[in-house]
């Protein structure tokens, strides 16, 4: 762990806001244990590590049902940690890939099988280093057959280059974190305006109303982001999704309390009707969308 890494709560509280029976954690990781899956050469930095037992602890403990596992970059494009986990979550997990234009039709079957049902595409220039577009778009044809998905991170001053490459996408686009805006800001200015017209432009993007523990200046209870999340839920009710980013890698502020996180919730989706698209309807249409069809 690097010396700087901050590990995640060890006794968070327990939320006062109930979430409806289902709830999907639409944006977590796991990491390691490094013993057993050990951290990409290429990686940024070295966090602790976040098993899948404590994820699937924490989950059962806010009083949610189900997990997205996001690819993080410390594993660089080695999924085995999240394959592992989502094998062991009795159909109650599924993923978020990351992979190069080497991956083999073999391993995007296998990955496809444990539960991974997209891939992110990480822009954030202190995480990963540049590659060419072509990579991404290399990959983008093979995984849109699997009926797999784009997630997207990159931070608000490079949405402006982004948009034509984001536009190309033939599949759903999930965009991490808002966007990651400057809450200084205000939701009027013009960078996080950006971003809400591409979302009212192009209907194949969604969003992670996710991450105030990073995006925060004042820190919890995290005042200064609530306008940001009950704006694109209120606007884009069924295209949004919440997720903890437990065990929130780089934190350098403070260490997050997931039960204050959670209790966010209801502050930016302010109805049970909203609620219940933000934490079930959306992630399990798009996640586990053969439960949906059942019905
Ligand atoms: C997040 C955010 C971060 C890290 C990663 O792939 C990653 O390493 O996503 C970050 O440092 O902002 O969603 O976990």
């Amino acid at each position: 762990m690097d010396p700087d890494y901050l590990p995640f709560h060890p006794n968070p509280s327990k939320p006062t806001y109930k979430a409806p029976a289902g709830a999907v954690d639409a944006h977590c990781h796991v990491f390691g244990p490094a013993d057993k899956f050990p951290y990409a050469p290429e990686r940024k930095y070295t966090p602790c590590d976040a098993p899948k037992e404590k994820l699937f602890e924490l989950r059962d403990f806010l009083g949610f049902s189900r997990n997205v596992i996001v690819q993080a970059s410390c594993h660089g494009r080695n999924n085995a940690a999240l394959v592992d986990a989502l094998m062991s979550s009795n159909g109650l997990a599924r993923g978020v890939a990351v992979v190069g234009p080497d991956v083999t039709d073999e391993e995007l079957h296998a990955m496809d099988k444990a539960g991974v049902r997209a891939v992110r595409f990480n822009f954030v220039k202190r995480l990963v280093d540049a590659a060419p577009k072509d990579i991404f778009l290399k990959i983008v044809d093979r995984i849109a057959k699997l009926g797999w998905h784009i997630v997207v991170y990159f931070e608000a001053p490079d949405l402006e280059d982004l948009i034509p490459f984001l536009k190309q996408l033939p599949t759903t686009v999930v965009v991490d974190h808002m966007g990651r805006p400057d809450v200084r800001k205000g939701v009027n200015h013009p960078d996080f305006q950006r971003f809400v017209t591409l979302l009212a432009e192009n209907k194949n993007f969604w969003t992670k109303v996710s991450c105030p523990e990073r995006l925060t200046i004042q820190g919890p209870p995290y005042e200064d982001v609530i306008p940001f999340g009950k704006y694109l839920v209120e606007k884009f009710s069924d295209r949004v999704l919440w997720g903890t980013d437990w065990p929130h890698p780089n934190m350098k502020s403070h260490v997050p309390d997931e039960g204050v996180l959670v209790d966010v919730i209801p502050r930016i989706a302010t109805t049970e009707a909203d609620q219940q698209k933000l934490l079930v309807a959306n992630p399990m249409r798009l996640y586990w969308p053969e439960e949906e069809q059942e019905k």
